[in-house]
């Protein structure tokens, strides 16, 4: 007689659950995790309350004064583990080709035995001592055609509150999937087991860091990070990595196909109550979020502008021929340095309760503070890493001229969409919004003016191929280097950046041959900066006014001047009214500095000669192209 199986500690998935394989898969996990007890999580208020109080008891977070911030807690991370790391980022095709050269890629037999299936697997009872959470979700509206279900398991709590903010969490995503519905599944762990009576620290993570995405299989496996993207499997790692793969693979069946884009989605409404949207595609931590949820200045009175979404995009054919978009997340992950009543003030209403913030400094008030937030900051603070923090010490301890930060640059706070005071009302609608452009938008101190126009859908794919970006604080690395980030996507594709241009292409010239109106798109840039190293544009709610010429483009009512690359505004072209911006300025930010530009395109064919492999012919002609009108 064989040994009697090992009493599994573990409860049995709750009687509402109905769907054998992922109970099947959720058994599995627990069983190589080792995890000590599995929750299923419900997504109900009172889980999120129980949740949140037991990690105040563990000192993961800290409760805010509930006068100044109700239902706002404070978090503070491992020093090492602030940002996306996007060098541990893998995308494990069977073919590396697949993966193209702008990805990390791994065998996925190799990166399973390291992972799942070697002796020495790190998940190979990573989850010891820790609970681990079952947490179903849906990116998009419950039930939309756009939207698909994952199910994420993590070990952490932290986790747990910031998806239930993030997503359509919990028992509503089950009733979708029913008993055999298709889902994403998503594995994580901070990789920090707890050998029987060992004391857990407030932010449990690894030095050890994996972000892994078979495409093919459509599966996550995160490892040893407790931070944003790395952590909350649902956002770039779903909504944009696997669900790239996913818009490609289908146009494979239906000839089209749909699109996952790093894409704010703003709806703006003229006073004579015509409505708009747009998709506007930038880096991490270079405004999505302001532009989102801008303020038009006063003198655009009866002008509105409403979020549909501040980060991630999914965009779909629709029967009528227009490209509708989703927003597939339902919270704002958002960079709070720099947040103010002046750059964004319906965000700063936003924050006013119920807010999950990490890494941001302490007021003595038990209230939130960044750099930003205040042109003074307050006299005394506990900083990210909970040490004091004074003006005068941070200008003694700070580096290269700079006062050491009371909050990190990359510090975050997580809140529902809900709280938006301008949230979109379609925001939640299953068909999505029609898009009428997409702007394409990188950090460029130089070079890349102000808004330029493309003339046609191969140019607009160009000019967002050819994208370039200073990096930001969102990742892990070196700040402020330029480098090309197509579509604002680099960080986040899931294959090969040749057949996504591709992808992009095939579906413009499939509409256009159906006979549908494309969206026009565009490229700006608010971040030239002055001899004086200061923004020249002044930015946030006076980029209405760059809005206000995108939709005068789209209507057919506002003029510009073709350059090498497109149509721009000429001075007349733009409303001035209310803006101090002389002619002189407005140079400043829209030229075109020929030598600078025979760089840039330099750059481009860079960028082209590294996917050569599989590159669309229509691009290093367009290249050649505007190389002539520049007179390279
Ligand atoms: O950490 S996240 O990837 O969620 C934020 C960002 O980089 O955009
Ligand atoms: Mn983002």
């Amino acid at each position: 007689m064989s040994d009697p199986a090992p009493q599994d500690p573990r409860p049995n998935a709750p009687a509402h659950v109905r769907h054998a394989r992922l109970v099947a898969w959720v058994r599995e996990i627990a069983a190589l995790t080792g995890a000590a007890e599995v929750v299923w999580c419900d997504g109900s208020q009172a889980e999120y309350e129980r949740l949140c109080a037991q990690l105040v008891a563990a000192g993961t977070f800290l409760e805010l004064d509930p006068q100044r911030r109700p239902g706002s807690f404070l978090a503070r991370s491992d020093p090492g583990d602030v940002a996306r790391v996007e060098d541990r980022t893998f995308i494990c095709s069977q073919k590396t080709e697949d993966a193209g050269p702008t990805n990390h890629w791994m065998a996925p037999a190799q990166m399973r035995e390291l992972l799942q299936t070697g002796e020495q697997a790190l998940f190979r009872g990573a989850m010891r001592g820790r609970t681990m959470y079952v947490v179903p979700f849906s990116m998009g509206p419950l039930g939309s055609h756009i939207a698909h279900i994952g199910v994420e398991l993590t070990d952490s709590a932290y986790v747990v509150v910031n998806m239930r903010l993030m997503t359509r969490m919990g028992r509503g995503a089950l009733e979708v999937l029913g008993a055999d519905g298709d889902f994403v599944p998503c594995v994580h762990s901070v990789g920090a087991p707890l050998a029987p009576g060992q004391k857990d620290v407030a932010w449990p993570c690894n030095a050890t860091k994996y972000i892994v995405h078979y495409p093919e299989t459509r599966e996550i496996w995160s490892y040893g990070s407790g931070y944003g993207g790395n952590a909350l499997l649902g956002k770039k790692c779903f909504a944009l990595r696997i669900a790239s793969t996913m818009g490609r693979q289908a146009a494979q069946a239906d000839g089209r196909g749909w699109l996952a884009e790093h894409m704010l989605i703003l709806g703006v409404t003229s006073p004579a109550g015509r409505k708009y949207h747009v998709a506007a595609a930038f880096p991490s931590a270079c405004g999505k979020t302001n532009f989102s949820m801008m303020v038009p200045p006063p003198a655009f009175k009866g002008w509105k502008v409403t979020t549909v979404g501040d980060d991630i995009a999914w965009i779909k054919p629709h029967a009528d021929g227009r490209l509708y978009a989703i927003n597939p997340e339902a919270g704002y992950f958002g960079v709070a340095p720099g947040t103010n009543e002046h750059t964004n003030p319906n965000c700063m209403a936003a924050l006013q309760r119920d807010v999950i913030f990490t890494n941001v400094a302490l007021t003595d008030e038990g209230d939130v503070w960044w750099e930003g937030m205040s042109e003074t900051p307050p006299a005394h603070l506990v900083d990210w890493q909970g040490r004091d923090w004074t003006p005068a010490g941070a200008r003694e301890s700070g580096e290269n001229g700079k006062p050491r930060p009371a909050a990190h640059p990359n510090s975050r706070f997580t809140i529902a969409a809900a709280n938006n005071p301008v949230l979109d009302a379609d925001w939640d609608g299953a068909q999505g919004v029609p898009i009428d452009a997409f702007v394409f938008g990188g950090r460029r101190s130089t070079t890349v003016p102000l808004v330029t126009e493309a003339r046609n859908w191969t140019e607009g794919v160009y000019m967002a191929a050819t994208m370039g970006s200073e990096t930001t604080a969102a990742a892990a690395g070196a700040q402020g280097v330029v480098r090309r980030d197509p579509f604002a996507m680099l960080p986040f594709m899931g294959y090969h950046m040749a057949d996504y241009f591709q992808h992009w292409l095939d579906l413009g010239d499939r509409l256009a041959r159906a006979g549908a109106t494309l969206p026009r798109m565009f490229c700006v840039n608010w971040f030239r900066k002055g001899a004086d190293g200061k923004f020249v544009w002044p930015g946030y709610g006076e980029n209405m006014r760059v809005l206000d010429w995108v939709i005068g483009r789209i209507a057919g009512a506002a003029g510009g001047a073709e350059n090498a690359f497109g149509t721009s505004p000429r001075y007349e072209d733009l409303r001035w009214d209310g803006l101090a911006f002389t002619r002189e300025q407005f140079a400043r930010v829209i030229g075109i500095d020929r030598s600078a530009w025979q760089q840039e395109l330099v750059l481009h064919a860079e960028l082209f000669e590294m996917l050569e492999q599989r590159l669309p012919a229509e691009l290093p002609a367009t290249l050649a192209r505007i190389g002539l009108r520049l007179g390279a």
